[in-house]
């Protein structure tokens, strides 16, 4: 979690820029927002809140410099407040610093710093490296040498950007286990936590390896090993436009996002002859796969795992990354762990990526190109869903699911699935033409407590999507079960008037669901469904209804059937008055375990 920028600019002043660059990055933290430029001296200027919130008090107009850096911060240590917030100095500001991650040993250092006389302000971790840079300075080290130094100290995860008022035009950057990009432009040079933050300066882009330390200079940038050797490094094009990170006309990126669901499964079909060969390679070596993942991406692996079961016969687990430890032992080479992250950076699933690189044959499905996941995993199969900002997946989910049909359908030479998921960007596309209907039910079901989701096979991962996609941005309790399951616990809480959404596509387990719904709605319960035109039975049966194409089966209902179930919550959001982009508590890359 967190934000960083830094950057030196030949021609420019650095701080409008930073808050330009700072502001793409907000997805991943907006408790607070801090910029700190070098002219000769180190210029600080931060606040709590989001950007929007403390633009104009933070009156950028009188801060000098061509170099700088800028942070937002979800809060780990210390409460979002002014104090607490990047950048961070030491009392001479002689340094200060911007830091996404944990620094793990961080008490004992402050107590050691305390005792040689430093004086802490802040309640973070952070506060540390500012700290400790000041004093290998003052021993005689420059910035550069520094930082070596400070990470051969600290514990943790961290990307780090620090500048130096006695070294002008220069910031020094490293990362250990957080995500850091270094962007080339034209006179122009920027490290980031994410492209989007430069998209708008930079295309080149650099991918730094643990440990290698960044230096932006106005003459350029140089990558240095540990050992403070140069290193050539592969430049890579990023082909995304400043334009797919803006919300061109959209409220919100999570409404822009959910539109652009049909382009993004398109996109990511193309992928289809790099799984292909990535099958043929593994096929006759597996025997088993295991799914790793969190959240959203957690769901999408459920689905996996019911297709790849169903049509290839292959045991296949689905593991949360953070208790994956547990069922690391039954590994082995025959075993296929396929890693799903929207963000390719989650700490939790880079954790155990790595257990399993030591066993087995590693997969990442990852939307972020050059992510830590893409460097770390045997093969990757990208997802093509461009950008996504809203906190809540939703295209990435799709596009991931499209990798994972094509992965099963390919696996099992299943043509009859591949014919059926080419059609379903034209499905989706009617989909979203009109969500008058879901407004109606976002308006009506807009005060209620609790919703329950239900859904059986392929659609019980959809019930469990819907539940958390209302839970993250309407902060509404939704709960998803097996339709199945109801009846061994939760029908105990089912009501007169508290809504539950049936997932109810044709399909050979439609009667079972029918007999779901009727217990629901004979305790009482407003029943919302998401079903087929023709389906009758359920139209009578229905409080309110989605309605959808009749052609989409259960099968291919994961990638389809979602897509109301977004715009429900996107709409009941809006409804009561939440800001659906950026969910409290929540941000896009999970970066701490
Ligand atoms: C996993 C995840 C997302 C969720 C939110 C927090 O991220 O749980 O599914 O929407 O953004 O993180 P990832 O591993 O897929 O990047």
């Amino acid at each position: 979690m967190c934000g960083i920028v830094g950057c030196v600019l030949k021609h420019k002043k650095a701080a409008p820029i930073l808050l330009d660059c700072i502001s793409k990055l907000e997805y991943r933290g907006y408790d607070s927002i801090g910029i700190a430029t070098e002219d000769s001296k180190i210029n600080i200027k931060k606040d709590k809140g989001k950007i929007i919130e403390v633009n104009t008090s933070l009156d950028l107009a009188d801060m000098e410099g061509q170099s700088g850096i800028a942070h937002v911060r979800w809060a780990t240590h210390g409460d979002p407040n002014k104090i607490n917030s990047h950048p961070h100095t030491d009392e001479n500001k002689t340094v200060a610093v911007v830091h996404n991650g944990i620094i793990e040993n961080y008490l004992e250092i402050k107590e050691q710093l305390i005792s040689e006389g430093h004086n802490f302000k802040s309640d973070t971790d952070t506060e540390v490296i500012p700290h400790l840079l000041e004093k290998f300075i003052k021993e005689g080290l420059d910035l550069e040498g520094a930082m070596k130094k400070t990470i051969s100290i600290i514990q943790g995860a961290y990307a780090i950007a620090a500048i130096c008022k006695n070294e002008p035009n220069k910031v020094i950057a490293t990362r250990k286990d957080s995500p850091l990009i270094v962007g080339v432009g034209k006179d122009e040079y920027f490290v980031a936590s994410d492209s989007p933050a430069i998209l708008k300066y930079a295309k080149d882009i650099i991918y730094p390896e643990r440990g290698e330390i960044v230096i932006l200079e106005m003459n350029g940038v140089t990558i240095k090993d540990i050992n403070g050797n140069i290193i050539e490094k592969e430049i890579e094009t990023i082909d995304w436009t400043p334009e797919m990170a803006e919300k061109e006309g959209y409220d919100y990126f999570m409404l822009k996002e959910i539109n652009e669901q049909d382009i993004a499964i398109r996109n990511t079909l193309t992928e289809k002859n790099n799984i292909k060969k990535i099958i043929d390679e593994v096929k006759c070596a597996i025997n088993r796969i295991m799914f790793v993942a969190c959240g959203t991406s957690y769901h999408a692996s459920l689905t996996g795992k019911y297709l790849i079961e169903s049509l290839a016969g292959i045991p296949t687990d689905v593991v949360l990354a953070s208790e994956f430890k547990y069922s690391a032992n039954t590994l082995n080479d025959k075993t296929l762990v396929i890693f799903i992250s929207q963000s390719g950076e989650t700490a939790d699933t880079l954790k155990a990526l790595d257990i399993a690189n030591k066993t087995s044959k590693t997969l990442a499905i990852v939307n972020v190109a050059g992510s830590s996941a893409t460097r770390r995993a045997d093969y990757v199969i990208h997802t093509q869903a461009g950008p996504e900002i809203g906190v809540a997946a939703t295209k990435t989910y799709v596009s991931q699911l499209t990798a994972i049909y094509l992965f099963a359908g390919l696996l099992s030479e299943n043509d009859d699935l591949l014919t059926k998921l080419k059609k379903v960007p034209d499905y989706i596309k009617e989909m979203i033409k009109d969500p008058s209907n879901i407004i109606t039910m976002s308006k009506k079901y807009k005060y209620a407590d609790d919703f329950f989701y239900i859904g059986r096979g392929f659609s019980y991962p959809i019930a469990l999507e819907g539940a958390l996609k209302l839970k993250e941005i309407t902060y509404v309790h939704g709960e998803g079960y097996a339709a199945g399951e109801l009846k061994h616990g939760p029908l105990a809480l089912i009501d007169e008037g508290i809504p539950v959404v049936v997932v109810l596509p044709p399909g050979e387990n439609h009667k079972k669901t029918m007999s779901n719904l009727e217990e629901v709605k004979s305790r009482g319960a407003d029943v919302i469904s998401i079903g087929s035109m023709d389906d009758k039975p359920l139209i009578d049966k229905s409080d309110d209804i989605f309605l959808i194409n009749s052609e989409i089966d259960d099968i291919i209902a994961p990638i389809t059937y979602i897509v109301p179930l977004q715009l429900l919550s996107y709409y009941m959001a809006i409804e009561r008055g939440c800001d659906p982009d950026k969910p409290k508590n929540l941000a896009k890359c999970v970066t701490v375990e």
